[in-house]
């Protein structure tokens, strides 16, 4: 893809040779007082002495330096990445392609879309209501609040879902106790830019994401410094097709220092079900607010 980049602008004119200044001012002892350009100042493409009637380009010191947008990284091969260091820590995602594999995750993806009861939730944003763009359900014995939506506790595991969870747990090593599940019914379906990083989540949370179905980009933004005042545009960015049956771990600093999204996509594409277990921990009091 080529690298868009930012450019500085050249500052600068075109300007005409200093006039001479009229006899008797102090200027005027000077050795020359006409037309001709001052020594120095001569264009290389002006005879020697030839009159400075025509302009000339002054430079100017470029007000600001150029800037390249980095060009967007991918993560497309099985492994772990250490995404970052600072400044909250390492950001670290582990990809699982064919975690489980096609032909089971055909099956799975045909039940989950039946059973799962999928429900299209509303974020009111300045006093206006909008509904999110792809359908959801929340499992998990806790409510969960993010966007000013909260997902009343579902302990109604599906038999399905409880034996993915099991199955990430023995890979990972993690317990989760519940799960968000996305459904993206085509390509018009997305998730915005955001970071699970709800107080209900605990510090350096670990989300494992599953996905089937429709491969759909997984996108990730580096939060920018604070010199930065909010300005996305420099910062680092990642891209990782997530296709059926593929798991994603995200550990560490990730929610604190980077963003992700799932954006729409202009051509077609068919449903995709992701699947987001976490670790909720209850609020002192038992509720979350
Ligand atoms: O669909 C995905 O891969 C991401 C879902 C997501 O960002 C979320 O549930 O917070």
């Amino acid at each position: 893809m080529a690298q868009r980049r930012q450019r500085a602008r050249v500052q600068g004119g075109w300007a005409s040779a200093p006039a001479a200044k009229p006899a008797g001012t102090a200027a005027s002892k000077g050795p020359v007082a006409s037309n001709l350009c001052p020594a120095g100042t001569t264009p290389a493409w002006l005879r020697k002495g030839q009159p400075c009637s025509q302009k000339h380009f002054v430079f100017e010191k470029p007000s600001e330096v150029e800037r390249r947008v980095p060009e967007t990284g991918v993560i497309d091969k099985p492994g772990v990445y250490e995404l970052s260091k600072a400044p909250t820590g390492i950001s670290r995602v582990h990809l699982v392609p064919g975690f489980i594999d096609s032909q089971q995750a055909d099956w799975i993806f045909e039940q989950l879309l039946q059973d799962i009861p999928w429900g299209q939730r509303a974020h009111i944003r300045q006093g206006v209501s909008f509904e999110e763009p792809r359908l959801t359900c929340w499992y998990g014995e806790l409510p969960y609040t993010y966007s000013r939506i909260t997902m009343q506790p579902n302990p109604n595991w599906h038999p399905v879902l409880n034996m993915l969870k099991e199955r990430i747990e023995l890979f990972s090593g993690y317990t989760f106790n519940s799960l968000l599940c996305n459904l993206y019914r085509d390509e018009k379906d997305s998730v915005d830019w955001h970071s699970d990083h709800e107080p209900s989540l605990g510090t350096n949370p670990v989300i494992a994401s599953l996905s089937f179905g429709a491969t759909r980009n997984f996108e990730m933004r580096k939060k920018p410094s604070q010199e930065e005042n909010g300005d996305y545009r420099f910062v680092e960015r990642l891209r990782i097709p997530l296709d059926h049956g593929t798991l994603l771990m995200m550990e560490g600093a990730t929610q604190e220092d980077w963003q992700h999204r799932v954006p729409k996509e202009y051509h077609s594409r068919a449903a995709r079900i992701n699947l987001t277990f976490r670790i909720i921990y209850p609020e002192p009091d038992g509720v979350w607010k």
